[in-house]
């Protein structure tokens, strides 16, 4: 969506309060023994306390309010009956929808003690989002988002995942503009605009740069022997600088 008014303004930021804050407590309370069903759970209460509607499960009828993804799962993780490990990498994806407007935020993290490599992909995430947002004004590239993320990658041994990308939102969880890359995409010409909403997401791998649905799940994106890491947050590009919602 194109925020237009104080009044989108306010309601997304609204929305962006509360996944962060969902967000946050999950981050918080992934512990080794808890289940991913049982972090599922807090972020169900936590949205129905909010008035709010989880987004995967409102929009896509996912089978949880969060996407929860352990180790070799890079996204739409499914919570269940898996128990969190010292170690492992975690990914917490939070997206909803308050009064018509969307939000959707993501970190990944590991858990206590880990390897180095996976605490590695995580720092790079990060650093790759901030590299981006550097390039979040009206009039830029939106391609260069992209560029900033492989070129952050590369500079720390890394790669990027090809299939998956950030996206517009706003008024659902997935709007124009459709795909934020993270890498150079040479054919995207189209320029970040005032008031353009945009849920930029920088996936950082090890090694594969595709992920693929294993069999039998149709939601949950994999690769065979990559450590993955995501950032996201819901922005709000301004010509003041990019208003981060989801902080
Ligand atoms: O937009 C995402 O960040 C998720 C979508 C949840 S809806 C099931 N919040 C995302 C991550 C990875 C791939 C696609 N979309
Ligand atoms: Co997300
Ligand atoms: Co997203």
């Amino acid at each position: 969506m194109i925020a237009k008014t104080e009044a989108d303004i306010n309601a997304l930021k609204e929305i962006g309060r509360i996944v962060a804050s969902i967000r946050e407590e999950l981050v918080n309370r992934t512990v080794p023994g808890i289940t991913t069903k049982e972090l599922d759970e807090i972020a169900g209460k936590m949205f129905s306390e909010e008035g709010a509607v989880s987004a995967p499960m409102g929009e896509y009828d996912f089978p949880g309010y969060s996407c929860i993804s352990v180790n070799e799962e890079v996204a739409h993780g499914i919570p269940g009956s898996r128990v969190i490990q010292e170690g492992d990498l975690v990914n917490i994806d939070v997206s909803g929808s308050k009064n018509g407007y969307f939000a959707d935020t993501g970190i990944s993290i590991v858990v206590g003690e880990g390897e180095e490599l996976k605490k590695k992909v995580c720092q790079t995430a990060v650093e790759a989002f901030e590299a981006g947002l550097k390039n979040i004004k009206p009039g830029s590239k939106k391609s260069r988002l992209g560029k900033a993320v492989y070129q952050t990658a590369r500079k720390n041994g890394l790669t990027v995942i090809m299939n998956l990308t950030g996206h517009g939102i706003g008024r659902t969880i997935h709007e124009e503009p459709s795909h934020i890359y993270n890498y150079n995409e040479l054919v995207d010409d189209e320029l970040l605009k005032e008031g353009m909403v945009i849920a930029f997401e920088p996936f950082i791998s090890s090694e594969e740069e595709e992920v693929f649905n294993p069999e039998g799940d149709d939601w949950t994106f994999v690769t065979k022997r990559s450590y993955v890491a995501q950032c996201e947050h819901t922005i709000i590009v301004s010509k003041n600088g990019p208003i981060i919602i989801t902080r």
